[in-house]
C-alpha cells in the first residue's frame, strides 16, 4: 500500500467502497488521516469493517472533513454529479480521486538514496488501454526492470507497494479517473487512440477528449506517445510539439508511415518501424507474434513499444519481450491449439466495433456469436463476414443475429456447451474458433468474464 501523503491529523470522506474506494481509506489512514465513508449501497455499509461509516448526504456529517474523494464510477459532473459530490462542491470541499493522491504520495524521501529513480507511465485512449498496459508491464519485467502495474486494470493505484530503486509503475487510466484527478504527472504519458464512449459521464465527444487530454497538461510529460490516426491525436501531438525536430512527442500509427517528425512507431502490412530522424531504427514482424494478433493489437504493440523505448529499453529486448506475451484474458486470448484448429476467447467483445476488430484479425473463422445483442444490430459486422466459414449463434439474439448474416452458414446453438462441441466437431485444420459475441453476456452469465472463463474450460476438455 502507497501510504498518502500530506494528510496526517485531517479528516478525510471517501465516497464508494468498491475496489478504489476501501485501498483508498486504507492508504489514507496509514497517512494519519481520519477516514469517514459513504456507500450508497446498504450491503456495502454493512460488512464495511473497520470503517466508520457517515452518511454524507446529512450536512452535520461534513464538520472538519477538508476533502472529499470520490470512486471513478460515480458521477461527478454529467449525466449530474451524485448528491454527495455536490454537497462537498456547495461546501467548497475539494473533490479528488485516489490518482490525484496516488500522484502526491509515490515519490518519498527514500528516493534520494536510489541509484535510478522510479518513474511513471500512464495509459490512457478508447481502445487497446489494458492490453498496451499489460504488455508494457511484461516487457519492462522480461527485461528485468523492477515493474508494477495498476489503475484501471484492476489493481487500485493505492493498493501498489511503495517504490523501489529503478522500478516503472504502469498505470491504466481511464477519462472517469484523469477528469477528476487533482494532479496527473505521469514521465510517460500514452494516447492510444480515441472513439466515442462514456458519452454521457463528460457531456459529449468533446468532454471525454478534454478529460484524457488532462494527462498532457502544461508541466505534463517527459515524453508523450501519441496516436495519430484521429484528429483529436494530431492536434493533441502537434500542441505538445515545439517542430518536426522536437523528439518529445513519439507519435504512432496503424496503417500510416510516418517518417517527417523526430520520432515515430508505426505498424504497416504486420511490420512495426521505428524512425528517429528520418532514418529507420528498427523493424519488428509482427505477423509472428501469436500473442498479439490482428490490427488492432498491432497498434497496442506500437504504442507499448514506444512507452518503453521512452524509458531506455533495447529495440531487439522489446522484440524478444512480444513473443513471450500471453496476451489477457478474454482479448483475443489464444486458449489452445488442436488438431490444427486454434481456439480464440475474445469474450471482451461485447459489442460490434469489438467484434469487427477480432473476426478482422484471423481467417476461416467458426463464430461463435450472441448473447443479449445491442441497439443497431450487427448490420455493420457484414465487411467482415466473408472470414466467417460458419456461425453458432447462442443466447438471447442468436435468432435476430441470425437474421443479419446474409449468406453465412450458420446454427441456432443457444448454448457455448453446444456451440463449441459443434464447432469443434466440424473445424478443419487451419480454421480458428472464435469467441467473439457482439453481445453482453447477461442473459446467460453474471459478466464476459465469466462467459469468457466457460469458453476456456470447454475448450480445456476437448484438449484432454
Ligand atoms: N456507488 C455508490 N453510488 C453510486 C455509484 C456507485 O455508492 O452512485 C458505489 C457502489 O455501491 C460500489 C462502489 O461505488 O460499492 C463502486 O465504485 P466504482 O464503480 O468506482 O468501482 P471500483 O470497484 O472502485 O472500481 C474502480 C473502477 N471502476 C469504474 O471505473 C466503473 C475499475 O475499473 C478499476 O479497476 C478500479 O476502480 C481500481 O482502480 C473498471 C471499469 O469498469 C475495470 N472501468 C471503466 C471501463 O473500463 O470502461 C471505466
Amino acid at each position: 500500500m502507497i501510504p498518502v501523503q500530506g494528510v496526517e491529523g485531517q479528516t478525510i470522506a471517501v465516497l464508494g467502497l468498491g475496489r478504489s474506494g476501501k485501498a483508498t481509506a486504507a492508504a489514507l489512514s496509514a497517512g494519519g488521516a481520519t477516514v469517514i465513508a459513504w456507500d450508497d449501497g446498504h450491503d456495502t455499509r454493512e460488512t464495511a469493517d473497520g470503517l466508520t461509516i457517515a452518511d454524507l448526504t446529512r450536512d452535520d456529517a461534513w464538520s472538519g472533513v477538508s476533502a472529499l474523494i470520490a470512486s471513478p464510477g460515480i458521477p461527478h459532473l454529467y449525466p449530474k454529479p451524485h448528491p454527495v459530490i455536490a454537497k462537498a462542491y456547495a461546501l467548497g470541499i475539494p473533490v479528488d480521486n485516489d490518482i490525484g493522491l496516488f500522484f502526491r504520495s509515490y515519490a518519498t524521501a527514500d528516493w534520494d538514496g536510489f541509484d535510478r529513480a522510479p518513474r511513471v507511465i500512464a495509459v490512457t485512449g478508447s481502445n487497446g488501454k489494458s492490453t498496451t498496459t499489460a504488455l508494457i508491464h511484461h516487457i519492462l519485467t522480461e527485461t528485468g526492470r523492477p515493474s508494477q502495474m495498476g489503475g484501471n486494470i484492476g489493481t487500485g493505484v493505492l493498493s501498489l507497494e511503495p517504490a523501489i530503486d529503478g522500478e516503472v509503475v504502469v498505470l491504466e487510466l481511464s477519462s472517469y479517473q484523469t477528469e477528476l484527478a487533482r494532479a496527473l504527472t505521469p514521465d510517460v504519458a500514452v494516447f492510444t487512440n480515441l472513439s466515442p464512449d462514456h458519452l454521457d459521464r463528460h457531456g459529449g465527444h468533446g468532454g471525454y477528449f478534454a478529460a484524457k487530454r488532462r494527462l498532457f497538461a502544461e508541466g505534463g510529460p517527459d515524453r508523450a506517445v501519441i496516436g495519430v490516426d484521429e484528429i483529436e491525436g494530431l492536434y493533441l501531438a502537434d500542441q505538445l510539439s515545439m517542430g518536426p525536430s522536437d523528439d518529445r512527442v513519439i507519435r504512432i500509427s496503424l496503417g500510416q508511415k510516418l517518417d517527417g517528425t523526430a520520432w515515430s512507431v508505426f505498424a504497416r502490412k504486420g511490420f512495426l518501424s521505428e524512425y528517429r530522424k528520418g532514418r529507420q531504427a528498427a523493424s519488428i514482424d509482427l505477423r509472428a507474434v501469436t500473442g498479439l494478433p490482428g490490427a488492432h493489437n498491432h497498434q497496442n504493440a506500437c504504442a507499448a513499444y514506444a512507452a518503453c523505448r521512452a524509458v531506455g529499453i533495447a529495440p531487439r529486448d522489446i522484440e524478444a519481450a512480444f513473443h513471450t506475451f500471453a496476451g489477457l484474458p478474454h482479448r483475443s486470448q489464444t486458449v489452445a491449439e488442436i488438431g490444427g484448429v486454434r481456439y480464440v476467447n475474445d469474450s471482451k467483445a461485447t459489442n460490434v466495433d469489438a467484434a469487427a476488430k477480432a473476426l478482422q484479425a484471423f481467417d476461416r473463422i467458426r463464430w461463435i456469436a450472441g448473447g443479449l445483442g445491442k441497439e443497431g444490430g450487427i448490420a455493420a459486422l457484414a465487411p467482415y463476414l466473408g472470414r466467417v466459414t460458419k456461425a453458432y449463434l447462442i443466447g438471447h439474439s442468436a435468432r435476430d443475429f441470425a437474421l443479419e448474416i446474409g449468406q453465412v452458414p450458420y446454427e441456432v446453438a443457444e448454448t457455448m456447451d453446444a456451440a463449441v462441441a459443434r464447432a469443434a466437431s466440424e473445424a478443419q485444420p487451419g480454421e480458428t474458433v472464435l469467441l467473439a459475441p457482439a453481445a453482453a453476456s447477461f442473459d446467460q452469465y453474471p459478466n464476459f468474464e465469466k462467459r469468457g472463463e466457460h469458453f476456456v474450460r470447454l475448450v480445456q476438455a476437448l484438449a484432454r
